[in-house]
C-alpha cells in the first residue's frame, strides 16, 4: 500500500547529461514485476511523471491527485516480450490537470508541449490490453485548464502508437467521463493585425462565401442559421456529403513570412460528435494549394468534440506566398451537420508566453497543522482572485485544514479566456 504522499516540484538532476531525464523522475513507480500493490490517495504536482507502473501486474491506482504533470500524469508500459507481466490492473476515481506550454522564437512558428492525462504502452497487446479485468481506466477526472488537447492520451504497441484525443480515449474506456473543462487559460496572449476573413461571422449569410459540393457525395447541404448556442449571432451549418465539399471565403491578402493565427469555432448537433477538416487556408486559383510554407500548420487543439460541443479551434502559420488566398471549411464527418462561425485569419505583430505559475498555484498545509494563504503566498498581486478545481470562486484568505493541498488557479490571469 503507497497511502497518502505528497509529492511536489521534482526533476532529475540532469547537469552534465545529455538527457534531460523526464523518463526517469516519476512521483511513484513501481518497477518489474510488482503485483498486487494499492497506490492511493497521494497527491503530486509539478513531476514529469505522476504514477508509473512497468510490468506490474493485479495493482489499484486510485484516488490520487495528479496536478500539472509535465510529461504524463498515469503511465503503465510494459515492455517484455516473454510474457504479459501487465494484467489485472485498475486505474479509477484520480484526479488529473494536465498542461499546456508554447515554446516560441520570435520569427518562428511556434510550438506546443502538451503533457497527457494518460499513457499506455503494451508490448504484447497493444490497445487490445485495456479493458476490464486486463487494463481498466474508470473514472479519472481530468480537468483541463487549458482547453481541449488533441494528445490526451498516448497509445503504443509493439511497432505502432498515437495519440488519441478524449473522446477517443472513452471510446477505448467506457468508464471514463468526459474532461471538465471549468475554466480556460491560454498558453500564450497575442497581439493580432486586422481581420483578413470577410464577414468572419456570416452575418450577411453567404452573399461573401462560396460553396463547392464534390458530386460523388450525396446528403451535402448548406444552411445559415439566425441563432445557436455557441456561435455569435448567426452562423452557417454545413453538412458535408464528401470530405472535399467546402465552404469558402472571398479572397484576402496574406504577407510571405509574417506568422498568422487561423481560429474557427464549430458547434456539433446536439446528436452527434464530428470533424472539422484540417486547415485548409489555400490559393485564390488552381491548383488551390495549401499556403503556408513547408512547416504547415501548428497547433495543440483537436479538430474533433463530442455531440453538443462548441470547439474553438486555432492553428499558426507562417504564408508562403503573398499570392491571393482563402479561407476553406470542410467537414470530415459526412452528413452531419456542423455550424460554424468566428471565422478568423490575422496576422500576429506580438506575444508573451504563460507560465504555470501565471495561472496556477499549489499550496500544502503541514501535517500538524492548518495553514492560511492569501495572495502573496500564491505569489499573486494584492487583490488577486482566486478559483478552485472546480471552477468556483473562494474567498482569501483560505485556511486549509492540517494535512491537505490544493491546486488553485488565479481567476485574473491575464491569460483566461
Ligand atoms: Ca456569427
Amino acid at each position: 500500500m503507497v497511502d497518502s504522499n505528497r509529492l511536489n516540484e521534482a526533476a532529475a538532476a540532469s547537469a552534465g547529461s545529455p538527457d534531460a531525464g523526464n523518463f526517469l523522475v516519476a512521483g511513484i513507480y513501481l518497477d518489474d514485476q510488482s503485483s498486487h500493490v494499492v497506490v492511493r490517495g497521494n497527491t503530486m504536482a509539478k513531476l514529469p511523471v505522476g504514477i508509473f507502473i512497468h510490468n506490474t501486474s493485479y495493482t489499484t491506482v486510485e484516488n490520487n491527485r495528479i496536478w500539472l504533470a509535465s510529461q504524463v500524469a498515469l503511465w503503465g508500459s510494459m515492455d517484455r516480450t516473454d510474457a504479459d507481466w501487465m494484467t489485472g490492473n485498475l486505474w479509477r476515481n484520480n484526479e488529473i490537470v494536465p498542461t499546456v506550454h508554447a515554446i516560441w522564437t520570435d520569427g518562428q512558428l511556434p510550438s506546443f508541449k502538451v503533457s497527457q492525462a494518460f499513457w499506455f504502452w503494451h508490448n504484447m497487446g497493444g490497445e487490445a490490453a485495456l479493458g476490464a479485468g486486463h487494463n481498466e481506466f474508470t473514472g479519472n477526472r481530468v480537468i483541463q485548464a487549458q482547453g481541449p488537447v488533441s494528445a490526451h492520451a498516448w497509445l503504443r504497441g509493439l511497432g505502432n502508437e498515437r495519440y488519441v484525443d478524449a473522446s477517443e480515449w472513452q471510446g477505448l474506456n467506457p468508464g471514463e467521463p468526459t474532461p471538465s473543462r471549468p475554466v480556460r487559460f491560454d498558453p500564450m496572449l497575442t497581439t493580432l493585425g486586422p481581420e483578413q476573413v470577410v464577414d468572419a461571422g456570416f452575418d450577411a449569410g453567404l452573399t461573401s462565401w462560396r460553396t463547392y459540393q464534390n458530386p460523388v457525395g450525396s446528403g451535402y447541404a448548406v444552411q445559415p442559421l439566425a441563432s445557436l448556442p455557441g456561435c455569435i449571432g448567426s452562423c452557417m451549418q454545413l453538412t458535408a456529403g464528401h470530405p472535399y465539399d467546402l465552404l469558402a471565403s472571398i479572397p484576402f491578402s496574406l504577407r510571405a513570412g509574417a506568422l498568422y493565427l487561423y481560429r474557427w469555432t464549430a458547434v456539433m448537433p446536439s446528436t452527434s460528435g464530428a470533424e472539422v477538416g484540417p486547415p485548409y487556408v489555400s490559393r485564390e486559383v488552381s491548383p488551390w494549394d495549401v499556403m503556408a510554407d513547408a512547416k504547415g500548420f501548428a497547433g495543440y487543439i483537436p479538430r474533433r468534440a463530442g455531440a453538443g460541443e462548441t470547439l474553438m479551434y486555432e492553428s499558426y502559420f507562417m504564408p508562403k506566398s503573398s499570392a491571393p488566398a482563402r479561407v476553406n471549411l470542410q467537414v470530415e464527418t459526412a452528413r452531419v451537420p456542423v455550424a460554424l462561425d468566428s471565422i478568423s485569419v490575422r496576422e500576429i505583430t506580438g506575444f508573451s508566453l504563460a507560465y504555470l505559475w501565471d495561472w496556477s498555484a499549489v499550496v500544502f498545509a503541514p501535517g500538524d497543522g492548518a495553514r492560511t494563504v492569501g495572495c502573496a503566498e500564491l505569489g499573486w498581486p494584492v487583490g488577486c482572485s482566486v478559483i478552485g478545481t472546480a471552477g468556483e470562486a473562494l474567498a482569501l484568505p483560505l485556511t486549509l485544514p492540517a494535512g491537505t493541498a490544493r491546486l488553485l488557479m488565479r481567476g485574473d490571469s491575464v491569460f483566461r479566456r
